[in-house]
């Protein structure tokens, strides 16, 4: 199924990469660091996205959620937040996460099954993935509540998928935040798929940015292979959150490239002629990277030089964790229950009289 691009707030960029005329109202607003970053992001995401299918295939990592054709989505809409926001994403954010300040290894020890990948450094407001679907957004409405009643600036942003929308904790999620006003975005990457079920399957309405108003929020559909765009909507969104207008629903219009993980095959569910389109015409990367060389910031030694810099950055995250002491054997006890049951506990202490008998 091919995503409509009606209904869609004008975009500031073309697919060519040529600035709109809301795009260059923005553009002139930018510094040149800020043009530069999104660019620097988008390119980071995409080489450690293929890194990691790479470890996959090579039984370095687990099973990964690759986000390629989504870059443009996540940095735009991470940079427009500020350190003290709180970030609840789903599985398929490490974009989101990296832009909010989670370093490489941290991320790569969590695709490897590692209980310190789910240890949030301090100062960095991104919790763990959240793999069971929507369950991230109740508690982002919980944070947000909580800023709320603290008068404090910040804001929750929870991040899912159109899949998601199907989900009780969507709709109550909404509510909540309708009703308390709370300082919440809601960022909907609409990727037209829950791994096999196309869109049309999850809503009898054609957009998720329509649901908005039954709630009581804002709505927005934004291209979101724009990088532009979802950097402003998000931007407005924090700005009203922060003024107290309460939380706004943006659904950024997007693809995943590749399969929903490393365990799937896209090809067996999607149409050749519509990834081929998403693939070669509607590519975040290479629509902003026009723009940036049009507008004389970015040339092909610069490029270069960069692409050199993200290789060296993610093999240098790669050697750390790797390089990390394997995890004691009776971690796979740990961590589950808060009073473990007998059996496990019977199990436990097999394991450990079993390996000192022959130790
Ligand atoms: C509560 C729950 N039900 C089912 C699953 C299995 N599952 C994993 S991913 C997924 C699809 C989610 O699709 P979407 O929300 O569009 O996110 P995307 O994977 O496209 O980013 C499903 C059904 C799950 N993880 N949690
Ligand atoms: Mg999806």
């Amino acid at each position: 199924m091919v995503q409509s691009l009606e209904q869609m707030d004008s975009p500031c960029l073309d697919q060519d990469g040529r600035l709109t005329a809301k795009g260059n109202s923005l553009w002139q607003s930018l510094s040149e660091d800020q043009k530069l970053s999104f660019y620097h992001w988008m390119a980071m995401v995409r080489h450690f996205d293929r890194r990691s299918v790479i470890l996959q295939r090579q039984g370095r990592i687990g099973t990964y959620a690759p986000l390629e054709g989504q870059e443009a989505a996540q940095v735009g809409s991470a940079l427009a937040l500020s350190q003290e926001d709180w970030i609840f994403p789903s599985y398929r954010e490490h974009g989101v996460a990296m832009v909010a300040g989670l370093p490489l290894t941290h991320i790569l020890l969590y695709w490897m099954g590692r209980v310190e990948g789910n240890r949030t450094p301090k100062g960095v407001r991104v919790l763990p993935p959240y793999v069971p679907i929507a369950t991230q957004l109740p508690q982002a409405m919980g944070a947000s509540w909580a800023a709320k009643l603290k008068k404090e600036q910040s804001v929750a942003i929870a991040y899912f998928g159109d899949g998601a929308t199907s989900e009780g904790d969507f709709h109550e999620a909404l509510n909540f935040a309708g009703v308390f006003k709370l300082p919440a975005i809601f960022f909907c990457q609409n990727n037209g798929y829950a791994i096999s079920v196309p869109f049309s399957r999850q809503s009898a309405v054609p957009t998720v940015a329509e649901r908005a108003a039954a709630y009581g929020l804002k709505g927005i559909r934004v291209d979101g292979n724009d990088v532009l765009a979802t950097y402003q909507a998000t931007r407005e969104a924090v700005r009203r959150a922060r003024a107290g207008e309460g939380s706004t629903l943006i659904e950024a219009v997007t693809y995943r490239k590749g399969s929903h993980t490393t365990a799937d095959d896209a090809t067996r569910y999607r149409e050749k002629e519509e990834v081929e389109e998403w693939v070669q015409k509607k590519d975040p990367l290479s629509r902003y990277e026009r723009l940036l060389t049009a507008e004389g910031l970015l040339d092909e030694a610069e490029r270069i030089a960069w692409e050199k810099h993200c290789r060296e950055h993610i093999d240098q995250a790669v050697q750390e964790a790797e390089e990390m002491l394997a995890p004691p054997p009776t971690h796979l006890f740990d961590h589950v229950f808060a009073d473990m049951p007998v059996t496990l506990h019977r199990q436990r202490n097999e394991w450990e009289g079993g390996n000192e008998q022959n130790g």
